[in-house]
């Protein structure tokens, strides 16, 4: 049995120095920052190890800005990133999925040109039954012409095309980090021995077509009726047996998007009559997915225009999401836009339709 696998030891510390070289003009802020980060991930994935042996699982007895209950470790890891950015001085300003508005940072500190957005514990009803939870990340560089300038939200409103890095950690069978600064996506696995990330998949890239499907399937009497074609689709065997698709969810849209990210195949949360602008947050998580599945050769739609183009009105606003393998995500919206020969009743001929 091999003991050691990665064939190059690279750490994230290695890693971030040498994608900084590769930048002349980098100043060694965005490095900073993306250590402090890692700092606050390995926090995280502590208390997420030893959860149940600490008295971090349950509720912490509030309601989010979204009316959801609060579990510790939510609170945990918001409150571990927050520390874990202010005192850095890297950014300029900080905003959570689980706090309104902008994060005020502590007085008397230094600030950097960075914004940071993040959801702090992914997948939040997973928590308590040791199923895969994750951390989401977006980075921006600040534009406002004086940097001085107080920071106001509608700074942050900005198109997820404009994000300089995104990632996401997945605290899973191992805790795996996943980011991207525009350069493709690279994978580090944690060793809790040494407290290291070392670089265990340079440049993924996503299989232009899967056979796995990830959706919470029991929202579908409330989807729109192409969405629901689509999956049917996706259930009918074929010919040449590319179909029937597997159905695999967890309902941790970090640990969905990372199976996807591997396998191929597609992850959606389609908009539906209880959630008509889908559930996942524009800012805090398809925004930074999306970033990360196109850097790996994937496709990110909301059904009808990438996810990255949208010009988000508000921090809380939420987008229908489909993302994945380019082929897979481009049949879906072939679906969604009633433009797919199926649906005009173009089967292999040897199937019937079902209903
Ligand atoms: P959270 O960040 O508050 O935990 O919620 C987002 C999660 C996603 O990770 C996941 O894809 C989705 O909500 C699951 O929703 P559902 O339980 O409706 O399937
Ligand atoms: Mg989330």
């Amino acid at each position: 049995m091999a003991i050691v696998t990665a064939q190059r030891l690279i750490t994230i510390e290695r890693h971030i120095a040498e994608q900084e070289h590769l930048h002349p003009h980098a100043t060694g802020e965005f490095s900073r920052l993306l250590r402090d980060l890692m700092l606050a991930f390995r926090l995280i994935a502590r208390e997420v190890s030893r959860a149940g042996l600490n008295d971090i699982l349950g509720l912490t007895g509030t309601t989010n800005v979204y009316g959801e209950a609060v579990r510790k470790l939510d609170a945990y890891a918001h409150e571990v990133i927050i520390r874990a950015m202010e005192y850095g001085g890297h950014v300029c300003a900080i905003a959570s999925e689980e706090s309104e508005g902008l994060i005020p940072l502590a007085n008397g500190r230094p600030r950097g040109k960075y914004l940071l957005l993040f959801d702090p514990l992914d997948g939040s009803s997973n928590i308590d039954v040791n199923a895969p939870i994750g951390t989401i990340f977006s980075i921006y560089r600040r534009k406002h012409p004086d940097p001085s300038a107080e920071v106001t939200e509608t700074e942050l409103l900005r198109p997820g095309s404009e994000q300089v890095a995104a990632g996401y950690v997945c605290y899973g069978s191992s805790v795996t980090l996943v980011y991207s600064t525009g350069n493709g996506v690279d994978v580090f696995t944690y060793d809790p021995t040494l407290g290291e990330f070392f670089l265990t998949i340079e440049k993924l890239r996503i299989p232009r077509r899967g056979k796995q499907y990830s959706v919470n399937e029991g929202n579908a009497k409330r989807w729109a009726p192409e969405v629901r074609q689509y999956v049917d689709y996706l259930k009918t065997p074929s010919e040449d047996k590319r179909r029937p698709y597997a159905l695999r969810y967890i309902g941790t849209a970090v640990a969905d998007v990372h199976r996807a990210l591997h396998y191929g195949g597609i992850f959606m949360y389609p908009a539906d009559s209880a959630n008509p602008s889908g559930k996942l947050r524009l800012l805090y998580e398809a925004n930074p997915l999306a970033f990360l599945v196109e850097q790996a050769g994937g496709r990110a739609s909301d059904g009808y225009r990438r996810i990255l183009d949208i010009l988000p009105e508000s921090l809380r606003q939420c987008t229908p999401v489909f993302l994945g393998s380019p082929d897979d995500v481009a049949e879906a919206e072939a679906f969604l836009q009633r433009r797919h020969p199926w649906q005009q009743g173009v089967t292999e001929p040897h199937l019937q339709r079902s209903q």
